[in-house]
């Protein structure tokens, strides 16, 4: 069993990235329920990332989705970024909400469209240059309805061709983080929809090319544990956006449908060395909060993340090493199942206490004042980008 200061440390140097959308007024395509104190522009939906950051202690960087959160000047939103004890993280790109996208972006049959697309893909690669980000995540909506309504293959074609020229512009620490899903808005083929599709593009385009894994993107039953597990060994996992799904792409709190499958992930990962911050898998949040109040659901989010990952860390891997070569397929099993089964709230909240932080941070936001000073102090929040 890893040590128990070993797995302290991990803990303590696991971030995670939350999403500046999350912090918006969001639902599904039948209604918005705007909330109170929600953030009215970027820089506000920073000012509560710093508040999920304050206490919890491990959430330092926050990711934008362009235009969602286009500013003038954003090396300013860096700044605020800073004087908040903040990152800006993830750039993610949107070309899947204009009227120019009907038939898809940068695999649409037109040219005039794939460089539209191509255009808005440089232009978040400028605004990486100014906030300092790393990562382009890219997720594509292309796809088609209907057999024959156009060629696979010359969709692919020009995928290839636009991921190559962004690949091409990015710098030296730049990494593009290619996202898939199964299916959604496109019903019959999506050009994206798989890990497989997703690596043997970024195996072409280089290095800087990996795959990220939203757990909201899978068919029902999906292994995902296993893709995280291959992807790592083959050192293109680029990171993940974590959710939780009962249905497709719920978007729902990570940890909350599944906490055993987000704790199959995690040992998976820390299986595979990619706890390592050297090993580059992002730990981002991709979820959004309808119904329930945003910062605390964040929180309680992130919260769960280091809930299944310090499970994971807890597992006896000599034990579990020892069953497995021995063929003790129930002993095995029970090396994972006893570390799943510990309650490792104790811990979590010793490892927070030794960091000066409240054992508690969702009870620590609740005692803070800062949902009623936003609810005073902010009318008419910002929607977060979709699902009007
Ligand atoms: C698509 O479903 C997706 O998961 C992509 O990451 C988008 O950028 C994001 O949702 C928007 O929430
Ligand atoms: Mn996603
Ligand atoms: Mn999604």
């Amino acid at each position: 069993m890893t040590a128990p200061s070993a797995v302290k440390a991990a803990l303590t140097s696991q971030a995670i990235e939350t999403p500046s959308w999350a912090y918006g007024n969001s639902g599904t395509r039948f209604k918005v329920f705007a909330q109170p104190g929600v953030p009215r522009d970027p820089r506000e939906k920073l000012d509560d990332a710093a508040q999920v950051h304050r206490h919890t202690g491990v959430a330092p960087t926050v990711a934008l989705h362009i235009p969602w959160d286009r500013v003038d000047d954003y090396a300013a939103l860096a700044r605020h970024a800073d004087d908040l004890g903040l990152r800006l993280g993830a750039i993610n790109a949107n070309v899947f909400q204009d009227d120019d996208y009907k038939l898809g972006s940068v695999c649409h049959p037109e040219a005039a469209v794939r460089r539209k697309a191509l255009d808005h893909l440089f232009e978040c690669v400028d605004i990486m240059d100014a906030t300092g980000s790393r990562d382009l995540k890219l997720w594509f909506s292309d796809g088609t309805n209907y057999p024959g309504q156009d060629d696979i293959r010359a969709r692919q074609d020009r995928l290839a061709e636009a991921l190559t020229a962004v690949y091409e512009r990015l710098g030296d620490d730049q990494r593009i983080l290619l996202e898939y899903k199964f299916f959604e808005p496109a019903f019959y083929t999506t050009d994206v929809p798989d890990w497989g599709t997703a690596y043997a593009h970024c195996l072409k385009l280089g290095p800087k090319a990996q795959v990220v894994v939203d757990t909201g993107h899978h068919a029902p039953g999906t292994n995902i544990e296993f893709i995280v597990a291959l992807l790592l060994r083959e050192g293109k996992l680029g990171g993940f956006d974590f959710n939780s799904r009962f249905y497709a792409d719920d978007d729902l709190m990570v940890g909350a449908a599944d906490p055993f499958q987000l704790f199959r992930i995690m040992y998976e990962v820390v299986r595979g060395g990619g706890l390592d911050p050297a090993a580059g898998v992002a730990f981002m949040l991709d979820q959004c909060h309808n119904i329930e109040p945003k910062v605390p659901a964040i929180i309680r989010s992130v919260m769960n993340v280091q809930e299944a990952t310090a499970k994971a860390l807890l597992v006896d891997r000599d034990a579990l090493a020892a069953a497995q070569a021995s063929g003790d397929v129930l002993g095995a099993n029970a090396a994972l199942m006893d570390a799943f089964s510990t309650d490792v709230r104790p811990l979590l909240a010793e490892v927070r206490a030794d960091a000066g932080l409240d054992p508690d941070p969702v009870a620590a936001y609740h005692r803070s004042g800062w949902a009623e000073k936003i609810t005073e102090e902010r009318k008419g929040g910002q929607q977060a980008g979709w699902g009007a």
